[in-house]
C-alpha cells in the first residue's frame, strides 16, 4: 500500500458506497481499479513530486550522476559515473546498472561498497547524505539500499543488479535520496562491532549523487537493448 490516502479512500468506498457487500459488474470493477490507481498517482505526485510511472511503457526511470566527494583529501582517487534505475509500475522490482570509473587500474581484487543513504543533501559533500537509508530500523546489511560489494575491473565497475529491495513507489520511495560509493569493502554486518551493523565499515565516501527521475530515452542511451 503505497499511499497514505489510499487506505482511507478504500474505507470510504466500503463505508459509504457498500462496495464490500456486493459483486460488481466488470465495468464498475475496472472503474474502481482505475480510480484507485488514480488516487495512488495523485498521492505519489503530492508526496514525492513524481508520477507513479513517468513513461508510457509502464516503467519509472531514475538516474544518479556520481561525482567525487569534494571533501576528500587532495591525493584521493576521483570517482565518477552513472547509476541508472528502472522499475515497472506498480509491483515490479527495482533494477539498476552501475557504470562507475576512476578506480586505480591495479585494484582488480578489491570490491567497493555502494549504498543508498538517507538524504539527498550534498551541501557538505557526501558527508551530509546521512547514514544508510533505514526506514524500518533494521541492522545493516538489511537496509533497502544495501547493494553490497562491487568488483572493480580495469578501474571500472560495470554491473547490472536486478531485484533490488529499494523502490521508487510509495512512502518509501528512494527518489531524492543518495547513492554513495565507498573506498572499502562492505563487511556485510560480520565485523563484530556496532559500526558493522550500521554501515558495514565501508570507509571513506569517495563519490555520491542524488537519485532523480529520468526518461526512457536516457535509459536507452546508456543501456543497449541486449542488456535491458
Ligand atoms: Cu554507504
Ligand atoms: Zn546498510
Amino acid at each position: 500500500m503505497s499511499c497514505i490516502f489510499y487506505p482511507s479512500f478504500i474505507l470510504y468506498l466500503y463505508a459509504f458506497c457498500g462496495v464490500g457487500t456486493m459483486t460488481l459488474p466488470r465495468d464498475e470493477a475496472q472503474m474502481l481499479t482505475d480510480m484507485s490507481q488514480k488516487a495512488d498517482d495523485i498521492c505519489n505526485m503530492s508526496l514525492f513530486g513524481i508520477p507513479s510511472k513517468n513513461n508510457p511503457d509502464n516503467h519509472t526511470y531514475g538516474i544518479c550522476n556520481l561525482q567525487p566527494n569534494p571533501k576528500l583529501d587532495e591525493g584521493e582517487i576521483k570517482i565518477t559515473g552513472l547509476v541508472l534505475f528502472r522499475q515497472s509500475y506498480p509491483n515490479g522490482k527495482l533494477e539498476a546498472y552501475f557504470m562507475i570509473q576512476g578506480f586505480p587500474q591495479n585494484c582488480n581484487q578489491s570490491g567497493r561498497a555502494i549504498h543508498i543513504h538517507t538524504f539527498g543533501d550534498l551541501s557538505n559533500g557526501c558527508d551530509s547524505t546521512g547514514g544508510h537509508y533505514n526506514p524500518f530500523s533494521v541492522n545493516h546489511p538489511n537496509h533497502p539500499g544495501d547493494f553490497g560489494n562491487f568488483e572493480v575491473q580495469n578501474g571500472k565497475i560495470q554491473q547490472h543488479r536486478p531485484n533490488l529491495e529499494a523502490t521508487f513507489f510509495g512512502f518509501y520511495s528512494v527518489f531524492g535520496k543518495s547513492v554513495v560509493v565507498h573506498k572499502s569493502l562492505d563487511d556485510l554486518g560480520l565485523g563484530n562491532n556496532e559500526a558493522s551493523l550500521q554501515n558495514g565499515n565501508a570507509g571513506t565516501r569517495l563519490a555520491c549523487c542524488v537519485i532523480g527521475s529520468t526518461s526512457k530515452t536516457t535509459w536507452e542511451k546508456f543501456i543497449t537493448s541486449k542488456d535491458s
